[in-house]
């Protein structure tokens, strides 16, 4: 009775819930900063649920990973290093690995029970752990970019869970001052940004946030997830100022990059039509975000 009480009471999608038929419990847990829950469903095979929220089910994931990967991968001519913020699961890092140009990737995600049970539940994802150009840091992003070098990085994809509990922080200025900090100049962010028919405020006010901190460009992308509230997923595309970014067709185009499609698991989604497509905005959400 309790949890379905709060299952409608999510403050990030009030009156509302989805549900997936349970088959299988697979793992139970609690880490120090969340529960974490794997089942297997009837229809969308093994599901990741952090505090009651669904992370990732392997028939959809790769709608969300390919898609918070390649929009800046392949907006930028030849990325080298990059970080990846949570992403425990591998399934960012698995992405990232289609670039032959990467020659460092950082990840720092908070809680290790999250990539060791995604070790043992999608090994899909977890593959991307095994990439050599992988280092994996355990702790608070938030603290990883305080103490990141001044730039660094090519590419920050910041792979977050929703801003309640672990990652509430990391959607407020002084996070993405860090992120700017730790970017080359013409460096690039792509931080997921909820969904436009929920979040119009909490974007409007990252959207506020981003123009005033990255003068590049600021984009705001969108992805179909269909087991994501509402469906759909956006992303915030920025680029620290430099040599200029066009995010809105693909100067690095994954159909060119040798090897990128296949590369251990075919592209099941993105592609450079998508890439476009996806900074097309729907008519109210444009006007939401233009005065913003
Ligand atoms: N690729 C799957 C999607 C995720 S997982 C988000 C990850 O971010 C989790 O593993 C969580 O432990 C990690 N995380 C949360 N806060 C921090 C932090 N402060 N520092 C580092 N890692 C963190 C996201 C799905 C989005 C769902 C949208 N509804």
């Amino acid at each position: 009775k309790t949890s379905k009480v709060q299952y409608f009471n999510n403050p990030m999608w009030p009156g509302e819930a989805h549900s997936l038929k349970v088959e299988k419990i697979l793992y139970q847990g609690k880490s120090p900063y969340q529960e974490i829950l794997v089942f297997e469903s009837s229809t969308y095979g093994n599901v990741l649920v952090l505090d009651g929220i669904v992370q990732l089910t392997e028939k959809d994931e790769c709608a969300y990973q390919e898609m918070v990967t390649h929009l800046p991968l392949c907006s930028i001519p030849s990325p080298k290093n990059v970080l990846v913020v949570g992403g425990g699961d591998g399934g960012v890092l698995r992405e990232i690995a289609r670039h032959v140009s990467v020659e460092t990737i950082d990840i720092c995600e908070i809680d290790q029970l999250v990539i060791d049970v995604c070790k043992d539940f999608f090994p899909q994802l977890s593959v991307g752990f095994k990439d050599p150009r992988v280092q994996l840091h355990v702790g608070d992003a938030v603290d990883f970019l305080r103490n990141a070098s001044e730039g660094k990085y090519d590419a920050i994809i910041v792979d977050s869970s929703d801003p309640i509990g672990p990652a509430q922080e990391l959607v407020e200025k002084p996070f993405f001052q860090t992120i700017a900090r730790a970017l080359k100049p013409g460096g690039v962010l792509c931080n997921q940004a909820e969904s436009m028919w929920l979040h119009t405020h909490l974007i409007q006010d990252m959207l506020s946030i981003c123009r005033e901190t990255f003068k590049g460009a600021v984009h705001y992308a969108w992805t179909s997830v269909p087991t994501y509230p509402s469906g759909v997923i956006g992303f915030l595309l920025c680029a620290k100022e430099g040599p200029a970014v066009n995010f809105l067709s693909p100067v690095n185009p994954i159909e060119k990059l040798e090897g990128a499609m296949e590369a251990g698991r075919e592209i099941r989604f993105y592609n450079s039509e998508i890439h476009r497509a996806a900074f097309v905005l729907p008519t109210f959400v444009r006007r939401e975000l233009e005065t913003h």
